[in-house]
């Protein structure tokens, strides 16, 4: 049983046991259900307080629970809470920490509530795709009123006790405390202060009206259009909350039951919550324990103020980490440090900075022309020119001069970490640290373990990502890592279906409707599209036999380059982003096109899509199998913190997984016959055969 019993004098705790958030899954439910119980049972008792041992009262139902049968086992969460509104004596909340989900549902069910101050209050349910299923949306809006609810609800975000405990005519908690190290104290006093009071107070019999009703569920139906694009959720959370205003509250908790109910079975549900998982899991690195000791990191130094370093600087600096910047000539030092200071003038003029802040930051970087200095760093981050040669001089550098236990990092994007480490006489403190550009931005980081790498160096690293508020996903070595071998094989497909018959427009269209960030013609003329071609010189010498269609390549010999230049597969505008297709473009596709004889044909979104997605897929799974990525979930991580992929999706193997394996083979043997197509990689990945045959999923 996950929940403590104890009795104080006259009061009855109980205790919610459940590391790491006290979820409340089926064996702290029953706890509750049994210690409610025996406090019942006791004459001596006549008083109930709640609340959760460690680090939270609770964060809600237990997430893992989701998609079990334990979920739905009674005592389920509306159970539990009806035992409390049904006990004879009072039940008191004692929230501290964090009070989210079914956990503040539980306490809404309480009699009374006390909080200690900085305890975060959120019902979050909405970023997993559903809405509080647990009486949340009928009893918020009755104690903190219908705006600042549905408010909460459709946002999810979290808001501090002491915040809520301000709104005027709040019923929220009936008591904030001095501080969390009195709650316990505290809570037991206002529990027997409440002894004798009959009849109980709920909430469930508090009023629930809006003076405006159908104009501001109106409104607020409006106000939640954008973020229900693709998400059901938002809307649902409306009509919920209207049903609290407009009916009796048993009825409004059938409308919430169904609804929750429904949302629960959605592929956007199910996307969110495995992405809320995946995210976690991407932090834990099998062999790697989280008790490994860690290498403290106070100072850091970055090899190279060009765009990437100074990106990834400006991640350091942002967390309060004090950065020195090599750089061979003070004219790129000084041309780094004013894209650093434009970055950050351009975030003060737009408010979300604020001066001082911005001062503070500025004053933790400092430069260098010169190796010796950088001696004292714990890490280094190499950002230099993306060649073996130019990395091999910056590593012998390092090697000479670094202190023995920094960590040397490179943030090469295909280059073999094992070479780069091997530069050095100290193998095992090199490690790939892959930002992704913008650095300052972009939310993922793939950390590349080498051979050599120690495993303190990798649980430092993965702390240190936490810490600048990256995403760290573990990639193996090999050439691209996880994403950007990925994107080959997307950007293949891209061309043949181009040689086949589609406009990059069109392709484009299909892949945004599908709800990439950007289909893969944009996204080249915003990379560059000079780099894919760097990568397809060299490919065409390694490996002669593989297929590729030669048209983004005659765009690059036209000097398309893309955003860059002005021209790319589209037009652009000076100082703006928008992509306006281009004639000659057109042109040239077709004169290839009849080049190699092919008559065009009408291709459809839905063979774009598929061919696109799981070219994805199928690499995936050969990444999978050898071991460079250690589940599958990191690479749905990958891309939807890298690639811009849906998050509606929930990342391309949780696709393939919604899809259906089989059905994702078929398609696979299908555009395998297709002649202008390359047979050879379709030939499904082992692992996505066995998977697919074994009626299995990725995930
Ligand atoms: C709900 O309540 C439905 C009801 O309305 C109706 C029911 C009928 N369950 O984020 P962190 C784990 S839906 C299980 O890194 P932080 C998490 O997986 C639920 N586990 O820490 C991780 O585990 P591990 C509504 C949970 O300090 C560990 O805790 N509630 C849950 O940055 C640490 O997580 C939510 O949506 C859970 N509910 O943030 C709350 N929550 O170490 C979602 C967390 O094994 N949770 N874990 O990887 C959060 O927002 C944050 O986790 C929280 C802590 C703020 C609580």
């Amino acid at each position: 049983m996950t929940a403590e019993y104890k009795v104080h004098g006259n009061v009855a705790v109980i205790t919610m046991t459940n590391p790491p958030v006290n979820g409340l899954g089926l064996s702290t439910r029953q706890g509750i259900v049994d210690g409610l119980g025996k406090a019942n049972a006791d004459a001596a008792v006549q008083s109930i307080v709640i609340t959760g041992a460690g680090a939270a009262f609770s964060g809600g139902a237990d997430i893992k629970e989701f998609g079990t049968d334990r979920a739905m086992q009674e005592p389920n969460l509306n159970s539990v809470i009806l035992a409390i509104e049904n006990s004879p004596k009072p039940v008191v909340a004692a929230l501290h920490s964090v009070a989210m989900g079914g956990g503040l549902e539980l306490a809404l069910g309480c009699h009374y509530r006390v909080a200690a101050p900085g305890c975060s209050i959120a019902l979050p349910e909405v970023k997993l795709g559903i809405l509080p299923g647990a009486g949340g949306t009928q009893r918020l809006p009755r104690v903190i009123g219908v705006e600042p609810a549905l408010n909460m609800i459709v946002s999810g975000e979290a808001i501090k006790s002491e915040m809520l405990g301000m709104l005027p005519g709040q019923k929220l908690f009936d008591k904030l405390v001095a501080s969390p190290e009195t709650l316990a104290a505290e809570a037991l006093a206002f529990a027997q202060s409440v002894a004798g009071v009959r009849p109980l107070p709920l909430v469930r019999n508090l009023p629930c009206k809006h003076p405006e009703g159908d104009a501001y569920f109106q409104f607020a139906r409006n106000m939640v259009k954008g973020m229900s694009k693709n998400f059901p959720a938002p809307a649902k959370c409306v009509d919920a909350v209207e049903a609290a205003t407009k009916k009796k509250f048993a009825d409004g908790m059938a409308v919430e039951r169904e609804i929750f109910i429904n949302l629960m079975w959605t592929a956007e549900s199910r996307s969110l919550r495995h992405l809320f998982l995946a995210e976690r899991a991407a932090s834990k690195i099998p062999d790697v324990p989280s008790d490994t000791p860690k290498r403290d990191i106070q100072a850091v130094a970055v090899i190279g103020a060009g765009t990437m370093g100074g990106g990834i600087a400006m991640n350091f600096l942002n967390a309060g980490i004090p950065v020195k910047m090599l750089e061979m000539k003070q004219e790129a030092l000084d041309r780094g440090i004013a894209t650093i200071r434009k970055n950050y003038e351009a975030q003060v003029k737009k408010g979300k900075l604020k001066q001082d802040k911005y001062e503070q930051r500025m004053a933790l970087l400092s430069t260098t022309l010169d190796y010796a200095d950088l001696k004292d760093a714990d890490l280094v981050i190499e950002a230099v020119f993306e060649e073996l040669g130019v990395k091999e001089a910056v590593f012998k550098q390092l090697d000479a001069v670094m202190k023995p236990g920094a960590i040397l990092a490179s943030n090469t994007s295909t280059l073999d970490v094992n070479k780069i480490a091997n530069f050095t006489q100290r193998p095992q403190d090199v490690v790939g640290l892959h930002f992704f550009s913008p650095a300052n931005v972009m939310k993922l980081l793939e950390v590349v373990r080498g051979e050599a790498t120690a495993k303190d160096v990798m649980a430092t690293v993965m702390a240190v990502a936490k810490k600048i508020k990256k995403v760290a996903v573990v990639s193996g070595v090999c050439d691209g890592f996880i994403g950007n071998r990925m994107i080959e094989q997307y950007g293949r497909q891209g061309g043949f279906l181009l040689d086949e018959g589609c406009t990059p427009a069109q392709v484009d269209k299909a892949m945004e409707k599908f709800g990439m960030a950007m289909g893969p013609f944009r996204m080249g003329d915003l990379a560059g599209n000079d780099i894919g071609w760097a990568i397809r010189k060299r490919r065409y010498q390694e490996k002669p036999d593989m297929k590729y269609s030669k048209t983004a390549d005659l765009l690059c010999e036209k000097g398309r380059f893309g955003q860059k230049t002005g021209a790319g597969w589209y037009d652009y505008v000076p100082g703006k982003r928008d992509a306006i297709p281009n004639a000659e473009v057109e042109q040239m596709i077709a004169d290839h096109r009849a080049a190699l004889g092919i008559t065009p044909r009408k291709i459809s979104d839905e063979e774009i899509v598929q061919r696109l997605v799981f070219s994805l897929v199928n690499e995936a799974a050969h990444i999978l199998e050898e071991g460079i990525a250690n589940k599958a979930s990191d690479i749905d991580i990958v891309y939807i913190y890298g690639y811009g992929f849906p998050v509606h999706r929930g990342g391309p193997l949780n696709y393939a997984d919604e899809v259906g394996l089989f059905n994702v083979v078929q398609a696979m043997n299908r555009f395998a016959q297709n002649p202008l197509d390359d047979a050879a990689f379709w030939k499904p990945a082992p692992l996505l055969a066995r998977l697919a045959a074994e009626g299995k999923t990725f995930n």
